[in-house]
């Protein structure tokens, strides 16, 4: 299977580089809107105007299936780019909450702190979902300074711990941290360990098991190769994927 992958910028290749390690897809697409990054704080309207013109792209491309990595696009334009589609498009909402609804020890009463972008909080999504689901103690914030602090490679450190203390310095720790926007796994292992272990949902993973489960892949290739397309200073991204540990 050929899978196009789209992203507002560099944080989807977190996604790609999970799809890519599985063994499951023949080859990837990757499609970064790097002209236009940041997603997360523009208004809808104009997030799904972009998500369209990716559509389009991917329309005329030799891929069989996209996936949205980008959490803020899945939020907003899921349903319009699959209305306009000539392939299925997969947004990572929904493998995020089936991936924490599989989380060992997690039931309903689990607390659960969703954090992401500004539109991808403000839409109420995830927490409109997981409260249908029955869970109860859902907190959500906007934690938009992990972007930048992600692209600027400060994993640890005190910028990083500063602006834990920042974001959620009056918290309680939660059980599951979902990371709701595309770069946070690369500061998973800080997040866990500044709520003493807390579990956490990635997407790129969730992506990869959702997969697996609804379209029955099984690992076959020994290699994937991926060809990364931006639109504007790809050079940028095939670095930032080189250092992300992807195989270019
Ligand atoms: N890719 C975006 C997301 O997952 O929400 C984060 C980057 C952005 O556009 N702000």
């Amino acid at each position: 299977m050929k899978l196009g992958i789209f992203d507002s910028g560099v944080g989807g290749l977190t996604v790609a580089r999970s799809l890519q390690r599985s063994g499951c897809f023949s080859h990837l697409l990757y499609y970064g809107d790097t002209a236009r990054v940041p997603y997360g704080s523009k208004d809808a309207n104009t997030v799904t105007r972009y998500a369209l013109e990716a559509v389009e792209f991917f329309n005329g491309a030799d891929v069989d299936a996209l996936v949205v990595a980008c959490n803020t696009v899945s939020v907003v334009a899921l349903e319009q780019m699959q209305r306009y589609s000539n392939k299925p498009v997969y947004g990572v909402l929904e493998p995020g909450v089936m991936a924490l609804q599989q989380l060992p020890g997690i039931d309903q009463s689990a607390s659960i702190l969703v954090i992401a972008t500004r539109s991808t909080i403000g839409s109420g999504e995830y927490q409109r979902r997981l409260n249908e689901l029955g869970y109860q103690k859902v907190a959500a914030l906007a934690t938009p300074l992990f972007v930048p602090i992600v692209e600027e490679e400060l994993y640890e450190g005190p910028i990083l711990q500063e602006t834990f203390t920042h974001y959620f310095g009056n918290l309680q720790p939660p059980q599951v941290v979902v990371l709701g926007c595309t770069h946070f796994p690369l500061i998973a292992e800080p997040i866990s360990a500044y709520f003493n272990g807390a579990q956490t949902i990635h997407s790129g993973e969730a992506m990869l098991h959702w997969l697996q489960q609804q379209l029955e892949l099984k690992p076959q290739f020994s290699q994937t190769p991926i060809q990364i397309l931006a639109s504007e200073n790809v050079e940028a991204v095939r670095r930032v994927a080189a250092r992300w540990q992807l195989q270019l």
